[in-house]
């Protein structure tokens, strides 16, 4: 059935006389009878991702582009005088996801599927998502982001299972959401609910009843954990999650004639960061319950179980206290202490037990040991994990660890959200880019083209504009679209060093202030999610909002200089924020972002990044060479030596650099913050002066020097635009399509 015959059995109407939200409804069917069609054919082995996290954005046009019918059903609505972006806003993106990782497992899906590969996703269906945010007074405020509507991409299935947890039993229940492969087969999203979830118990934000799990456990994404109700409601998550996936695999793997021993030859199981982790004693348990010995039921999983690392932050690696378990989950216990044990027997290093002296069970402990894959997410990250960070893991076993260096999907990040560079890329190099992502190197021949660079930036331009317009729609802000654009966007964390930035902006403020005007205006953009417990990351957001409202109603500095925070920082945002870019900001303390994406998605659309060498940003320089890229501060071996012998003193920077001490004083000493909430900017500063932990001030000046150096160099339009096709040429390599090929061809193996 085509659109207008499905669009006549539902409403019995023709296309023009439908509303928006008909046609919307009508192109659901439409996308999934197709998905439906292309079904994958279910190979013998299977890869389960599992994973807290999949931050898919909408999917409308993501499908309707890897089904190929994206542009004919464009077409077919302006016939009829709809327009399909207006459609659009009829989804709501589900907000499932926190950041990177959570995008990262939505743009393996995407490549997952494209490459034909049999491997579907699994994880939680939360009701109210991560949050939602609204700014109030200068400051970030929370509350639920419902995304369920009777009508989405959401499949309720006949699949249910129970899941025992010490005090009831629940039924999980199976919805699946189609993942298109571009211009190939289908696989599934599967996201696991039970009925008794109350939206209806949420008040005052986000506030719930933490005790009531039976009500409350899909409700929300990473639940509030500063209390030990919250940390327990997190467990009760996780095992259902892992529950349901486990009898799910096994399930599926019986049924095509696998022995319980044999589950690696059926199934191979990724496990998305810590969170998955209880999948490992939770397939031995059912398995050793399926009359499998125990020492055969551990071998088995072993050989099934791939872990990815996703931090090195210490302090963001899982550890649960046994008696939480024990409260949620008692059932795992003997297990974990076998597995512990049988790591004791083997091994003196008190570093790599499983449960520690304070009867703590150390989650990326049991990945390790029990799996036959450890892998980090880009060059540096996992050098430093096999030399630093997991280095008597990586002493025991060398073999396991392996990197995979993140992608993301041109998809989405390209085709999707900048149609025009799609175009362009097109007309000179043809369209073998969209699926072999290394043909974009074909662009270096155009890279003296004068007429190709003016296109370059003129698309620039026109994303500029459809920005400035969207920010105007939304947050009723005005930027000027012909300012630079100066772009981070990314969760609010010190080590991404937000905070970095800011300060940089109050030195701008300072400067223009005393007559130092920039060439061209900059507009600095950020957009940004705290976690609510998070104190110091929520007053990072409080200074850039204070900042924003100060200058941008300064008259004397507004022409030049502007703040814009978008709210509600989400994957839409991001489809709309990245295309308009000039300066991708990846900032973090070296060493410490184990790859970032967003950093990938700048550059192919002809961002360059200003950086520090950190995560991914060291082979964006590796292939962009020194001339295309910004790259300041402090080497990772400098940072990580700082760490180590404690010899960091933050106060010393301040007290000794002049331009470092006038603008944090300015953060609480200035008149013209008195806008602000004293608590919070006073917390911040003395946490900059007495502590620094992500080290802002010894990068400082290199950082001033080196954004105004892009500034300076952004006035040459011809040499700032070879730079942008560098940048789009060499980002091949960042195809999530890439990555996929890697983890296939080292850990999944499976048929293609
Ligand atoms: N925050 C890393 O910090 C990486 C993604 C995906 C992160 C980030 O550098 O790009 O994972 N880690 O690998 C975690 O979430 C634990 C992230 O998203």
């Amino acid at each position: 059935m085509n659109l207008s015959e499905i669009i006549k059995s539902e409403y019995n109407k023709s296309i023009s006389e439908c509303t928006n939200e008909e046609i919307y409804n009508a192109l659901l069917t439409l996308v999934k009878t197709m998905a439906e069609g292309k079904q994958h054919k279910n190979s013998k082995k299977k890869l389960y991702y599992i994973s807290a996290e999949f931050l898919i954005g909408k999917l409308l046009s993501n499908n309707l582009i890897n089904l190929g019918i994206y542009d004919d059903i464009k077409e077919e609505l302006a016939k009829n005088g709809k327009d399909l972006c207006e459609i659009e806003e009829f989804e709501k993106e589900p907000s499932l996801g926190n950041g990177g990782l959570g995008r990262l497992a939505a743009c393996f899906l995407d490549s997952i599927a494209t490459l034909g590969l049999n491997g579907d996703g699994v994880g939680l269906n939360y009701h109210f998502g991560l949050f939602r945010q609204v700014f109030k007074n200068n400051a970030q405020t929370t509350i639920p982001d419902p995304w369920l509507t009777e009508k989405s991409w959401l499949t309720k299935t006949d699949v249910t299972y129970t899941v025992k947890f010490r005090d009831m039993n629940v039924t999980s229940r199976m919805y699946d959401i189609d993942v298109t492969g571009y211009d190939s087969t289908t696989n599934k999203l599967h996201l696991f609910d039970i009925e008794s979830v109350d939206e209806n118990i949420v008040e005052d934000g986000i506030n719930f009843n933490k005790e009531d799990i039976e009500k409350n456990l899909t409700l929300f994404l990473y639940p509030d954990d500063s209390d030990d109700a919250g940390r327990i409601l997190r467990i009760y998550q996780q095992y259902f999650m892992v529950s349901s996936a486990a009898q799910l695999i096994l399930d599926e793997a019986v049924e095509k004639g696998c022995k319980l021993y044999d589950l690696a030859d059926y199934a191979v199981i990724q496990i998305n960061d810590t969170h998955p982790t209880m999948v490992i004693p939770e397939l031995i348990r059912l398995m050793v319950e399926r009359g499998l010995e125990m020492d055969d039921a551990i071998e088995a999983v072993t050989r099934a179980c791939a872990y990815t690392n996703h931090t090195i932050l210490a302090e963001a690696l899982e550890k649960w206290p046994i008696s939480y378990l024990k409260k949620a989950v008692p059932q795992l216990i003997p297990i974990i202490e076998v597995l512990d044990d049988k790591v004791r027997r083997k091994y003196d290093d008190g570093s790599v037990y499983i449960i520690d002296r304070e009867e703590r069970v150390h989650m990326a402990h049991i990945d390790i040991h029990y799996s036959s894959s450890v892998n980090g997410v880009a060059s540096l990250h996992t050098d430093i994990l096999k030399n630093v960070e997991l280095n008597n893991f990586y002493k025991i076993y060398p073999e396991k660890f392996n990197n995979k260096t993140n992608g993301i999907t041109f998809r989405r990040w390209l085709i999707h959200s900048n149609p025009q560079l799609t175009e362009l890329i097109t007309s000179l190099i043809g369209d073998g880019f969209k699926k072999d992502a290394t043909e974009l190197e074909k662009l270096l021949d155009y890279k003296d083209n004068e007429e190709v660079l003016n296109k370059i930036l003129s698309i620039k331009n026109t994303k500029k504009a459809e920005l400035k317009n969207a920010l105007m729609e939304r947050q009723n802000v005005e930027i000027n679209e012909n300012s630079i654009f100066d772009i981070q966007i990314k969760r609010l964390h010190e080590y991404k060093r937000q905070q970095l930035n800011a300060l940089y902006i109050i030195h701008k403020y300072l400067e223009i202030k005393a007559g130092k005007k920039p060439t061209t205006p900059i507009t600095v953009i950020f957009g940004a999610k705290a976690a609510p417990a998070y104190i110091i990351a929520q007053d990072i957001i409080h200074l850039i909002l204070c900042l924003q409202e100060l200058i941008n109603n300064d008259p004397e500095v507004s022409p030049y200089l502007k703040v814009v925070m978008v709210e509600n920082y989400n994957v839409t945002w991001a489809e709309k924020l990245i295309p308009a870019c000039d300066i991708s900001e990846q900032i973090s303390l070296a060493s410490k972002e184990a790859s970032g994406t967003g950093n990938m998605k700048f550059m192919l659309n002809g961002a360059v990044t200003l950086g520090t060498e950190d995560g991914a940003n060291v082979e964006i320089h590796d292939l962009v060479g020194d001339d295309n890229i910004y790259i300041f501060g402090d080497l990772s071996e400098t940072v990580v030596e700082r760490y180590a012998n404690g010899s960091y003193c933050a106060a010393k920077y301040y007290n000794n650099n002049p331009v470092i001490k006038e603008a944090v004083d300015f953060i609480t000493g200035s008149e013209l913050m008195s806008i602000g909430d004293k608590e919070r900017l006073e917390r911040l500063s003395n946490e900059l002066i007495g502590k620094d932990w992500f080290m802002t001030f010894p990068d400082f000046d290199a950082y001033v020097k080196t954004r105004e150096q892009a500034y300076a160099d952004y006035e040459n339009r011809h040499d700032w635009a070879k730079k942008m096709l560098v940048n789009i040429a060499k980002a091949g390599y960042f195809s999530s399509d890439r990555t996929i090929e890697e983890y296939n061809r080292d850990i999944w193996k499976l048929e293609q």
